[in-house]
């Protein structure tokens, strides 16, 4: 297949644009990157592209996606690869339901502590957030990772959709609990070094080079510092 004329509309600070990053690279799709300003209110030609003014979007052909987690899931099917399988037959359906609970849990279950303890104020509070951080790693994303396979989703030795989704939110925790930023508990880490097959998973995610290639730790943890301390 010719490879499509691909604009993708981003920010390289923004989690759900590093999505694309990520997808696009480990696809090995050429595009055209946009930077937009997030400081600045989005221009008219841009709110064309995209009514809620938000990063990211992209341009396939001229036809355009937006919200980060459709764009992934559209790019992963329209370019087959060891990310996603197809939907059919119903083992791989299948696969793909467990995939997409295993986010779900992910964002729902885990990603939520995250926040309230970027959000805490006190010691205790980040605290009581962090405990619940790690509970709700060990309840519900410990017993969906496979041992003694592949250290990616469902045992797979190639990055999957699963941590094109997740990457993003796993190098900011890794990020934000170091004692120089200081956004997290500094205990996190090692907490969290306990759940053995959570442990090879956030370090295989985080060093894959699909992953990281595009961040600067330095960037990120200076703005959300700015950003919580606005709040
Ligand atoms: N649900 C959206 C969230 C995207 C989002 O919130 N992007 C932020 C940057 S990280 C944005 O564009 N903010 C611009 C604004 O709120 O004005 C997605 O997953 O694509």
């Amino acid at each position: 297949m010719a490879s499509p004329k691909i604009i993708f509309y981003t920010n390289p600070i923004c989690p759900w644009a590093h999505r694309g990053y990520i997808i696009l690279k480990e696809l090995g799709l050429p595009y055209e990157e946009v930077v937009i300003d997030l400081d600045t209110p989005r221009e008219p030609w841009y709110l064309e592209v995209n009514p809620r003014g938000l990063v990211p979007s992209i341009s396939y052909n001229g036809q355009i996606i937006t919200e980060s987690g459709i764009v992934a899931r559209f790019l992963a099917d329209a370019h087959p690869s060891h990310l996603l399988p197809p939907s059919g037959p119903v083992d791989n359906a299948l696969y793909r339901a467990r995939l997409d609970f295993f986010v779900d849990a992910f964002y729902s279950k885990v990603v939520p502590h995250f926040f309230s303890s970027l959000r805490a104020t006190s010691l205790e509070d980040r605290e009581i957030s962090t405990k619940a951080l790690v509970d709700a790693v060990a309840k519900e994303i410990e017993p969906l990772l496979e041992e003694g396979k592949g250290p990616f989703f469902g045992g797979s030795e190639k990055l999957t959709l699963a941590e094109v989704l997740s990457g993003a939110v796993l190098l900011r925790i890794a990020t934000f609990a170091k004692p120089e930023y200081g956004l997290l508990h500094s205990s996190l880490p090692s907490q969290l070094e306990k759940l053995p097959k959570f442990k090879r998973w956030f370090e295989a995610t985080t060093q894959h080079e699909s992953v990281n290639f595009i961040y600067n730790e330095e960037v990120v943890a200076t703005r959300t510092k700015q950003k919580f301390a606005k709040v």
